[in-house]
């Protein structure tokens, strides 16, 4: 960075889904999003976006303590700590246990400002070597097995390299059942988003390995690195780590275990680049597959999952999507398409390589604060 970081701006803007989405977790209709740019001395600007939910649901975070935490604890950290690049800000909120996502969308921000101010792409500045990212898409619970399979063969048409499809107890062996029956070769997952329990539920679990799976996501509960080793030591598809994996020591440990062959890495749940990194290098020198996972991002959350999967370890398609997935008109011109060999080329632009529509987002801003870093 130029010059020293001087304030920190804060949104929160709504968006509806152009269709809800669905997990075993809930349902959601419209997105609360916390948008974070922060500025230098120099009126030079970075964005971020914090992929915090509104319910604590998927992990403890939600959009209201996210911003509590950026203006109240991470704002007067970073104020006294004067970090001159963005590789330190992870170190400089250390003493703020957990709170990733509040703690990933300000690190995310200083990244692209530190790109744009050193008139670089974010991704090259990373460390990104892939020129093209490969795309999958995660397929929500459906009302009805028809309107699932419908969703997916548009996918599927897109160009799309892997569809992943949402499970929960009774919503499971019949619906990838039904799903192969269609689709007999296409890549197909599952996310259970920790619905199931070890003691209850290794029968059906088991069933799943007839069904030439990738993988697994998320089966047991996010604490559950133990059981799912012992789970894992009873499937043959290979186990995908999503909530349970939230830093490198996580990773090592579901690594020592064998209780993942594969992890997904979601810049806000393990905390920003750093330790996305940090965990994309563990995984490539331990040969565990990585892919960069979605948090129904708008715009610039989707920049930066583009950025981040051009890391080398990013083997697998992730699930970073084209923004018409999600919404009418996104907040980032261009916004993000997919080919149709279902890939996505990394930006040439400074920083996150997207424009910020700053009209769009000031018309669809419910909430604002900015809080100064001196
Ligand atoms: O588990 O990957 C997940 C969305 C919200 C919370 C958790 C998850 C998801 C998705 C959607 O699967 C991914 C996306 O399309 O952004
Ligand atoms: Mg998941």
């Amino acid at each position: 960075m130029k010059s020293q970081l001087e304030r920190i701006e804060l949104r929160e803007i709504e968006l509806p889904l152009k269709s809800p989405f669905e997990t075993s977790f809930g349902r959601t209709t419209r997105r609360r999003i916390l948008i974070v740019r922060v500025f230098d001395k120099d009126g030079a600007s970075g964005y971020g976006e914090c992929v915090a939910a509104e319910n604590p649901f998927y992990n403890h975070e939600t959009i209201d303590t996210a911003w509590l935490m950026t203006t109240k604890y991470i704002a007067p950290l970073l104020a006294a700590a004067r970090v001159e690049n963005a590789a330190q800000v992870s170190e400089a909120l250390a003493q703020i246990r957990e709170n990733r996502m509040a703690k990933a969308g300000v690190e995310a921000a200083i990244w692209d400002l530190e790109a744009k101010t050193l008139q670089t792409p974010l991704w090259k500045q990373i460390g990104g070597t892939r020129e093209e990212i490969n795309c999958g898409v995660s397929v929500g619970l459906q009302d009805t097995t028809e309107a699932l399979l419908d969703k997916i063969t548009r996918e599927i048409e897109s160009g799309y390299q892997r569809i992943k499809i949402k499970i929960k107890p009774k919503k499971d062996v019949q619906l990838v059942e039904a799903v192969r029956k269609q689709f007999p070769s296409i890549t197909l997952s599952v996310d259970a988003n920790s619905a199931y329990q070890i003691e209850t539920d290794t029968s059906v679990l088991k069933r799943l390995d007839d069904y030439n799976l990738v993988m697994i996501e998320q089966p047991l509960a996010p604490g559950d690195i133990v059981d799912h080793a012992k789970l894992q030591r009873e499937l043959k598809t290979p186990i995908c780590l999503d909530e349970s994996i939230v830093s490198l020591t996580n990773a090592r440990h579901a690594h020592e275990l064998d209780a993942c062959r594969i992890i997904n890495i979601k810049l806000g749940r393990v905390g920003g680049y750093v330790e996305a990194k940090a965990i994309q290098s563990f995984a490539q020198e331990h040969d565990l597959p990585v892919w960069c996972g979605g948090m129904l991002e708008a715009g610039i959350g989707r920049a930066h999952n583009i950025a981040l999967s051009t890391l080398p370890g990013f083997t697998l398609p992730g699930d970073v999507s084209a923004s018409e997935r999600y919404w009418e008109e996104d907040i980032i011109e261009p916004p993000v398409t997919v080919s149709r060999k279902g890939t996505i080329k990394a930006p040439i632009g400074h920083g996150i390589g997207y424009e910020v529509n700053e009209a769009r987002i000031e018309a669809v801003t419910v909430k604002r604060e900015t809080v100064r870093l001196e």
